[in-house]
């Protein structure tokens, strides 16, 4: 979102497997000791929760919160798919599924179940829409990075035509491209 609303920004990692985001001078800007959160030192202001900070991002500069009323709403629905259902499920998908295999198959089960679930969702959506609401907004910005996991997933985005179409437009966007990498670079952005 930074890289796509071009505003100048500095990033402080937290390394949450060293339980930094318990530091308690990131408690005072991230109550829920969760990643993402923002200062904007221009307002003196801390915002925790992406949904919150992609929703101020895009007020503070005009951008990618649509304007005409029913796209924003379609914007703010597929938003809160994203905060209750994609990151949720999908987040339990990486933890019992990636990094704890073979302890709880009944978790493993469901979770997947779940994030099959959620990719149907997502690809009946996008096959009649080239982007969640009707133009691009902070609903992609906050999806894509969950489907770029598809590989933590075990998913196969080739099953999923119209999500794979969407994922492929917005990895070859600039601002998607530099952002990956930041804080660091890890890996180059999955294709399917
Ligand atoms: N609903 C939060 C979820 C953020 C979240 O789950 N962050 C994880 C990393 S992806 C985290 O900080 N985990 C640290 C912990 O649980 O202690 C958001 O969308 O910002």
């Amino acid at each position: 979102m930074l890289e796509e609303i071009g505003l100048d920004y500095a990033t402080r990692p937290i390394d949450i497997n060293n339980d930094d985001q318990f530091a308690p001078d990131f408690l005072k800007i991230a109550p829920s000791n969760k990643i993402p959160a923002i200062v904007d030192q221009d307002e003196n202001i801390s915002i925790m929760e992406s949904g919150a900070i992609l929703l101020y991002l895009g007020k503070k500069t005009g951008q990618f919160i649509p304007t005409d009323d029913k796209t924003y709403w379609q914007m703010m629905e597929w938003l809160m798919m994203q905060m209750g259902s994609v990151g949720p499920m999908l987040g339990q998908t990486h933890h019992f599924v990636k990094y704890n295999q073979g302890k709880a198959p009944y978790a493993e089960t469901r979770y997947l179940n779940e994030t099959k679930r959620l990719y149907g969702v997502l690809d009946r959506r996008l096959a009649d829409h080239e982007y969640l609401a009707d133009e691009y907004s902070v609903a992609d910005i906050a999806t894509w990075p969950w489907i770029s996991r598809f590989d933590y997933q075990t998913m196969d985005l080739n099953e999923y035509p119209h999500l794979k179409r969407w994922y492929v437009a917005i990895a070859a966007r600039p601002a998607v491209q530099k952002g990956y990498h930041v804080p660091k670079f890890v890996n180059e952005i999955p294709m399917p």
